[in-house]
């Protein structure tokens, strides 16, 4: 199945190609033609993901879906939530978000690091236009930590892991669920996570397989 992912951002692509599997082949608007950025007006995940998948069918005319997501910092009362790319002034790269999130929680102790990643994802399909929600919880780390992911993955500490991380085959064989969780005692960043580990638990991972579910049932 051919579906048009209406975002700009080649890791958000990346990640859901991977979580969906080959029975799906993702194109981006950019590779039809559309390169301007996809707006995004709202307050909150839902109507803006619903607005960029909006943008995508009514300028290209075909299924499609978006992802709207976000981190929830408790300490910042919910925040950056739907600012999450726009964290640091200007126009930040993920260094600079991560970095200032890393400077206005450097005095918070680790039991208040709590958050999560929240994600919206939007599909239309037909006159059909279905929403789907992942969350993966955690804590904001005092450091750095991998290269894996993308965007605040080296600072985001799931609270539980899969039990097959360090493995990499083990992991990237589990893509329909999540395989067994364990507590993450070590401390381990998404970003140090092997790539079929971060799916696996991830907010995005989430969204993709409850969408790949609703697409299998209404064949
Ligand atoms: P599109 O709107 O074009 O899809 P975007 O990067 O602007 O791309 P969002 O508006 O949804 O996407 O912003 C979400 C931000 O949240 C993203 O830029 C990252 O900084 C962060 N984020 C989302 N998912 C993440 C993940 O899995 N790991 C790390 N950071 C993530």
């Amino acid at each position: 199945m051919k579906l048009v992912f209406a975002t700009g951002n080649s890791h958000k692509l990346q990640e859901a190609q991977e979580i969906l599997g080959p029975g799906f082949t993702l194109v981006s608007p950019a590779s039809l033609g559309l390169t301007e950025e996809i707006p995004e007006t709202g307050t909150t995940l839902e109507a803006n993901s619903l607005e960029k998948a909006d943008y995508i069918y009514k300028h290209l005319g075909t299924d499609c879906f978006a992802d709207d997501s976000g981190l929830e910092v408790d300490y910042l009362g919910g925040g950056p939530g739907v600012y999450t790319a726009r964290y640091a002034d200007g126009e930040p790269q993920y260094k600079d978000n991560l970095e200032k999130l890393l400077h206005v929680l450097k005095d918070v102790p680790w039991e208040k690091r709590t958050a999560r990643f929240r994600a919206v994802v939007t599909l239309i399909i037909g006159n059909e236009v279905k929403q789907f929600e992942g969350v993966l919880e955690g804590r904001i780390g005092t450091e750095r930590k991998g290269n894996g992911g993308f965007g605040y993955d080296p600072i985001f500490i799931p609270n539980e892991i899969p039990d097959q991380v360090g493995n990499d085959d083990a992991c990237s064989v589990m893509p329909g669920l999540t395989g067994h969780l364990v507590p993450n005692t070590q401390g381990i960043a998404n970003a140090e996570l092997p790539e079929g580990g971060k799916n696996a638990i991830s907010h995005r991972g989430q969204c993709m397989r409850a969408m790949a579910e609703y697409l299998k049932s209404r064949k």
